[in-house]
């Protein structure tokens, strides 16, 4: 079983979606501007205090009844989980095998010489615009995320794509379906003629090609799921 996890799974823990239309993230900064390279090299003291700002955030928050949910699929099947969230709210939930396609939000690294920064980062409860901290190398230092523009990385890219293709049933959770790479997973889940399951109180262009679609949050599918299983997909 094979388990593709977007901001909405994180939602009931308080990590803020992207594009909820009131309380998403994207409501309030440019999309483009704050998670692409060219804000990046444009303005980094105001990426770098919006990313300190959600690294903050993160850090308070708890995994909820739908990352647990996951995690306890264990006990039953081979789980593997595909996410776009930059939290680690899978891993402290308990899932052993995690694949992060957009990285983490708890490694930074310079932009230049790309060297891992394991300095002190300052608590930052609103985004105040700071500057960053400098690598050696005279690099900035920036969080190990993947913007748009930039490839996603290697190796959780290929494991995704084998935990998608060798799955027997894939569930798609909390993701709005329309950022690719990771958007394409399902379809070729579907075109391998895997059953993809939608978990998400909101349509995405997946919902009609899905093979089933459960229209609840996730912490409320998610712990009943597997039990229901056989009468969602029969
Ligand atoms: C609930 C809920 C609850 C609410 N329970 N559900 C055409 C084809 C292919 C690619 C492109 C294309 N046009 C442009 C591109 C490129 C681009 C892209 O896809 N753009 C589209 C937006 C058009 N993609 C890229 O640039 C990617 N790279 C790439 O393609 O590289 C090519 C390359 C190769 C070689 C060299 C160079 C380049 C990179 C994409 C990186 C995305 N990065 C971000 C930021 C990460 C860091 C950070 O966290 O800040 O990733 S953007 C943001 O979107 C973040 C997310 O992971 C990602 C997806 O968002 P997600 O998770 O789906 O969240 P939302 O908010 O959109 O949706 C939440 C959903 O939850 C909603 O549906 C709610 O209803 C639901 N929900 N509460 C369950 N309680
Ligand atoms: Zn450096």
């Amino acid at each position: 079983m094979t388990v593709l996890s977007g901001a909405g799974i994180s939602a009931e823990s308080g990590v803020p979606t992207f594009r909820d239309v009131e309380t998403g993230l994207w409501s309030k900064v440019d999309p483009y501007e704050i998670s692409s390279t060219q804000g990046w090299q444009r303005h980094p003291e105001k990426v770098w205090a919006w990313y300190l700002w959600r690294h903050y955030l993160m850090q308070g928050v708890q995994p909820n009844d739908g990352h647990r949910a996951v995690a306890a699929w264990e006990d039953h099947a081979e789980v593997h989980v595909v996410t776009q969230n930059v939290d680690n709210l899978h891993e402290r939930a308990g899932s052993q095998r995690v694949y992060h396609l957009h990285g983490s939000l708890f490694e930074f690294r310079c932009d230049r010489c790309q060297d891992e920064y394991q300095g002190e980062l300052p608590d930052m409860p609103e985004p105040v615009e700071t500057e960053t901290p400098q690598c050696r190398c005279g690099g900035l230092i920036r969080p190990n995320v993947v913007w748009f523009g930039e490839a996603l990385p290697e190796s959780a890219w290929q494991k995704s794509v084998d935990a998608v293709g060798n799955a027997d049933v894939v569930i798609v959770v909390g993701t709005s379906s329309i950022v690719y790479p990771a958007a394409g997973l399902p379809e070729l889940a579907l075109a391998n003629g895997i059953p993809v399951i939608e978990v998400n109180p909101e349509p995405t262009p997946l919902s009609n090609a899905a093979t089933a679609t459960v229209r609840e949050p996730a912490a409320v599918a998610l712990p009943t799921l597997l039990q229901r299983l056989p009468s969602i997909l029969s």
